[in-house]
């Protein structure tokens, strides 16, 4: 099914998919093998706008609508899942940034983000993963300054050689706790007192780096608060309702390159003297699959529409991200399924989304998460 889509997503649509083919898909294998920072994609994406797609001209980017988001992140997904997570992060960043930013963040930061100097968001700890309001770390203000300490983990663009900034959330009034009692602090990955711990050796999505970030008297002006001092739960939460879109349009884009696999696979692949793809009970496989990917595909986009309408799309985002999360690990599940002893091999694609796609279940909010969010809703 084609998306309504206008002329200016169209184009951005074709655009991207056109890099992402010739540019980003011969560097998959390798990223996912070394693990490396895939660089030169993230540079030809900014070179396009796509880094700076969501922050506006006047601050250096392209200005484009949520849709177009989507369509980057999908099209970016179905060549390459860890360019893509790059690339979701960084957009959730510049997001919070251009929505509770002051001018004076907004002109610092934003040009460098659609440049392509990666941001990263830090709300997640060891302690505080879906009880995202247990967090410790602590900042403490005296004399115009914050002082920060504590440890946040698991934390996306953030590597030995990439990330430029960050946004933390921490604690500014343990009794206030969600309700006041944290505070969002933007500052630059140099900043002193601030310090890069493990970065992680994953399963998948293997050139997207994930770090431990330790602040250790970390003291940085009042002018980084982002946003009011005591908003930090609802800047994280209401920025994750954006950033649930961003990894709902990678799971739609590792779901398609899954299900194109699994086409192509099943029609080439001969046994009993017939290709598979003649066999009843792969062809109910593939109906369950692309009738899924559909409804992914539905769900993503009307989400995105929802928040280029405005208003609360906590449970459009919570839907997207959940359904299509799990939608992609079923796709990848069967689309493997059906390559057989092939596709358990390294030879084919599937073997790596397989892999790629079992985190989409869970970061930025797991599935469980997702479900809590929209039965409040249902019950509100
Ligand atoms: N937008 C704006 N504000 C929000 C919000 C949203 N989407 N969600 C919650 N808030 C506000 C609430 O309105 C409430 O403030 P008020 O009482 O003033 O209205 C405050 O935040 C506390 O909300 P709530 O009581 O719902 O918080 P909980 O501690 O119960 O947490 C969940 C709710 C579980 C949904 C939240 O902790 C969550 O999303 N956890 C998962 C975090 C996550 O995604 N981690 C991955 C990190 S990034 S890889």
């Amino acid at each position: 099914m084609s998306m309504q889509l206008t002329e200016e997503q169209r184009d951005i649509q074709r655009m991207v998919r056109n890099y992402a083919q010739e540019k980003i898909a011969p560097l998959a294998k390798e990223i996912d093998e070394t693990g490396r920072f895939p660089a030169e994609a993230i540079q030809g994406l900014a070179d396009m706008g796509i880094m700076g797609l969501n922050i506006p001209e006047e601050y250096g980017g392209a200005g484009m609508d949520e849709i177009c988001k989507v369509v980057a992140i999908e099209e970016v997904a179905k060549c390459c899942a860890s360019t893509a997570e790059i690339l979701a992060v960084h957009l959730l960043v510049n997001d919070i940034i251009v929505k509770r930013g002051t001018e004076e963040q907004k002109r610092e930061f934003l040009p460098a983000a659609a440049e392509g100097c990666l941001g990263a968001f830090a709300l997640t700890e060891a302690g505080a993963g879906t009880d995202a309001g247990g967090l410790t770390t602590k900042a403490v203000y005296a004399d115009g300054h914050y002082v920060l300490n504590g440890t946040k983990c698991f934390i996306s663009n953030m590597g030995p050689h990439e990330g430029h900034h960050v946004v933390v959330i921490a604690v500014t009034d343990k009794e206030k706790g969600t309700r006041g009692g944290m505070t969002a602090f933007l500052m630059k990955r140099d900043t002193s007192g601030f310090s890069l711990g493990k970065t992680e050796d994953k399963m998948g999505i293997r050139g997207a780096a994930v770090s431990e970030l330790i602040f250790t008297d970390c003291a940085v002006p009042e002018s980084c608060v982002l946003g009011r001092v005591g908003d930090g739960f609802k800047v994280a939460m209401s920025g994750l309702d954006g950033g649930r879109i961003g990894i709902a349009a990678q799971s739609l884009g590792v779901a398609e390159a899954a299900m194109a696999g699994a086409v192509k696979y099943a029609k080439e692949r001969v046994q009993f003297g017939k290709p598979i793809a003649a066999k009843q009970g792969l062809q109910w496989y593939l109906a369950d699959m692309a009738t899924r990917l559909e409804a992914a595909r539905l769900l993503v986009y009307n989400a995105a529409s929802e928040r280029m309408a405005g208003g609360d799309i906590s449970q459009a985002a919570a839907m997207a991200k959940y359904y299509a999360s799990e939608a992609a690990c079923y796709i990848c599940d069967l689309s493997l399924q059906i390559h057989g002893g092939y596709g358990y091999m390294k030879d084919y694609d599937i073997e790596r989304l397989y892999r790629d796609a079992r985190i989409l279940r869970i970061y930025e909010g797991t599935s469980e998460v997702q479900k809590m969010v929209i039965a409040r809703h249902v019950l509100q």
